[in-house]
């Protein structure tokens, strides 16, 4: 149905500086020369967004194996596409990861906040479903849009992303550090990992690590690469 589309993916990696390795990669859809989401997703007429995205990240997982990514892997998803069935995307996307060899538990559900979640609850109950086949739930962008301390409150994800807005010149920032210090401690207290997105500077990355953030995913560590798992660039200790 999109074989007419042309599309690939960067993959971006994911440190965990405790464990000084790279544990997951971000999927990122780009056009066939590189070029940004934009580009791909400004060819696909709006009501087929939701079957194009998931027949994207079935490519996607197909590159992934052929490149031989043996961690985790963060795929970006749309509340709608998460709502979708009682969440037949995701359970779509789990089929296809074991398809090729992949354990369920290595799929980490990016919930990409653009867009306002209109019946939390179902929402909540969706998540539950999904979280029971064994999939881990990540708060993308958090701190920019819709994404904030109403959607924590209702869903209890695995993990938090930091968006980049409150990381960008943290290191001379006072009320960045307060608010990324207060998440901290929040989730800290749920049990929930945190991970400061878009790190592009050596000084954002030290007020961070000394600040306990343990996940790091930005131009400090490896911008995404093309059909491509790149390793960190930095020395990170
Ligand atoms: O919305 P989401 O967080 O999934 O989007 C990730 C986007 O951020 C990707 O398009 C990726 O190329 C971009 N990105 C990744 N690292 C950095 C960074 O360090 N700085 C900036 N400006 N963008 C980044
Ligand atoms: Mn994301």
């Amino acid at each position: 149905m999109f074989e007419n589309i042309e599309f690939s993916h960067a993959f971006q990696p994911i440190l965990d500086i405790e464990q000084d390795m790279v544990v997951s990669y971000e999927v990122l859809l780009r056009g066939l020369n590189n070029e940004p989401p934009e580009f791909v997703l400004s060819q696909i007429s709006k009501s087929e967004l939701l079957p194009f995205d998931q027949y994207s990240r079935e490519r996607a997982l197909e590159t992934a194996a052929r490149l031989g990514l043996d961690c985790d892997i963060n795929m970006n998803f749309t509340p709608s596409a998460v709502q979708y069935d009682e969440g037949y995307f995701v359970i779509a996307t789990i089929e296809k990861l074991k398809s090729l060899g992949y354990k369920t538990r290595q799929l980490v559900v990016e919930i990409t906040e653009s867009e306002l979640i209109h019946d939390i609850e179902n929402f909540a109950d969706v998540l539950d479903i999904l979280r029971s086949h064994g999939v881990a739930i990540a708060i993308d962008d958090f701190g920019a849009g819709y994404a904030g301390l109403n959607m924590l409150a209702e869903i209890q994800p695995d993990l938090i992303k930091l968006d980049m807005s409150l990381i960008r010149g943290i290191e001379k920032h006072g009320p960045r550090q307060s608010i990324t210090r207060a998440i901290y401690s929040v989730c800290l207290d749920l049990g929930i990992d945190i991970l400061a997105e878009g790190v592009e500077t050596e000084e954002e990355f030290n007020y961070l690590s000394g600040a306990g953030i343990p996940l790091y995913q930005g131009y400090f560590v490896a911008q995404p690469a093309f059909e491509y798992l790149p390793q960190p660039t930095t020395r990170t200790r």
